[in-house]
């Protein structure tokens, strides 16, 4: 398709999508999460333009933004294009002049569904621009340019779990990630272990409001112990008897939230240790007692997603079932033994669609590596 419209031979950069096995809202906090890149992605294709213009052409949408270069939007618009614009403004910004360029994209990720297409789209569009210009950065660091462009271009508070899991991911495992320093263990996922998506097909949005103010709720909570352990700047810091001590001068859904937070993050190392060591019974125990948190203590979840958890629970095979992503909607993962998968997908959809009149869209993935260039 590039090659068609734009007369050149593209080169090519692949990054997937995610989906985070436990650790919510946790990145931003200086915590864990641990995250895989699925089978999804988001291909861009680039090649240099001699008109003086920057052309992004999406194909899913089947719609082309047309810039001068030198001349990028400095605002962002409410459209697609700001997720590669944003990308190619903070690479501007990082002292790259950005040429006349022609870029394709086009992403299976599914949309508004939590599993990180935004993140695909920004990782995918800055390997193919660093690419062009010769710039260079290490893993963390183009996952941070993409961070960047979310957050001071496109305009949305998200942490650095999606970015980084779509550059940095491996093949076959999952990522214990720490969001202080950025160090991460590879926890590898045994072959007879399926991770099932189940979309509920409610839409999610990181944009929406309900992120950033869960946010606002969770730094408010780190003020308050901070006022009297001036140590603690992020609830990573924090321990359930800071809570203990300080809870009543929160406000009730600040002291809720930090409860999920610092919870989940004790859940999401001792998962990882699970993962590794291949003790499945307590990663599911894990993942069972993270959804309950996210959906009571964090409540991010919703009927949906509260049901489809709840009808996985009784179906053979299942290891463990919680909401996935930045909540109010999108996807549920299921670890599944891998020869139930079938019947497990085919069993949750129908008991999904008798309970909600809402037909699922249920993927067996698998865990898979990071953004690359494709030959
Ligand atoms: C979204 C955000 F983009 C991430 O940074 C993270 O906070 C997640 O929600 C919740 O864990 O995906």
């Amino acid at each position: 398709m590039h090659r068609e419209r734009y007369g050149a031979e593209p080169r090519v950069f692949a990054a997937p999508g995610r989906v985070n096995l436990i650790g919510e809202h946790t990145d931003y906090a200086e915590g864990f999460v641990m995250p895989a890149a699925i089978d999804f992605a988001t291909l861009a294709g680039i090649s240099p333009r001699t008109d003086g213009k920057i052309a992004i052409w999406a194909e899913n949408y089947g719609e082309e933004r047309v810039f001068e270069a030198g001349a990028l939007p400095e605002e962002r618009s409410g459209h697609w294009s700001d997720y590669p614009v944003g990308v190619l403004r903070m690479l501007e910004e990082d002292g790259h002049r950005i040429p006349p360029l022609s870029l394709t994209l086009w992403g299976d990720v599914p949309l508004g569904s939590g599993l990180s297409s935004s993140a695909a789209v920004e990782v995918a569009t800055a390997l193919a621009a660093a690419d062009l210009v010769g710039a260079q950065y290490d893993g963390p660091g183009l996952a941070r340019l993409c961070q960047r462009a979310e957050n001071r271009f496109v305009g949305s508070s998200c942490g650095i779990m999606d970015q980084f899991v779509s550059v940095n991911a491996r093949e076959g495992c999952a990522l214990l990630l720490d969001c202080r320093d950025l160090s991460y263990r590879l926890a590898p996922i045994p072959a007879d272990v399926a991770l099932v998506i189940a979309n509920t097909m409610v839409r999610h949005a990181v944009t929406g409001g309900e992120y950033t103010s869960r946010r606002a709720e969770v730094e408010e909570a780190a003020a308050v112990i901070g006022r009297h352990r001036p140590e603690v700047k992020f609830l990573r810091d924090a321990t359930v008897e800071d809570l203990e001590r300080w809870g009543g001068e929160m406000s009730p859904n600040a002291l809720k939230r930090a409860r999920h937070v610092i919870t989940e993050n004790t859940r999401t190392v001792a998962a990882a240790e699970a993962l590794i060591q291949k003790d499945l019974h307590e990663l599911g125990r894990l993942i069972a007692e993270a959804h309950w948190s996210y959906s009571r203590d964090f409540e991010a979840s919703c009927e949906e997603a509260d049901a489809m958890v709840e009808l996985a629970q009784g179906l053979p095979g299942l290891i463990g079932a919680r909401l996935t992503g930045g909540g109010f909607g999108g996807c549920t993962v299921n670890l599944v033994e891998a020869q139930q998968a079938e019947a497990f997908r085919a069993s949750l959809g129908e008991s999904y669609r008798l309970r909600t009149g809402i037909e699922a869209q249920i993927h067996i993935c698998h865990a898979s590596a990071g953004a690359h260039r494709v030959e």
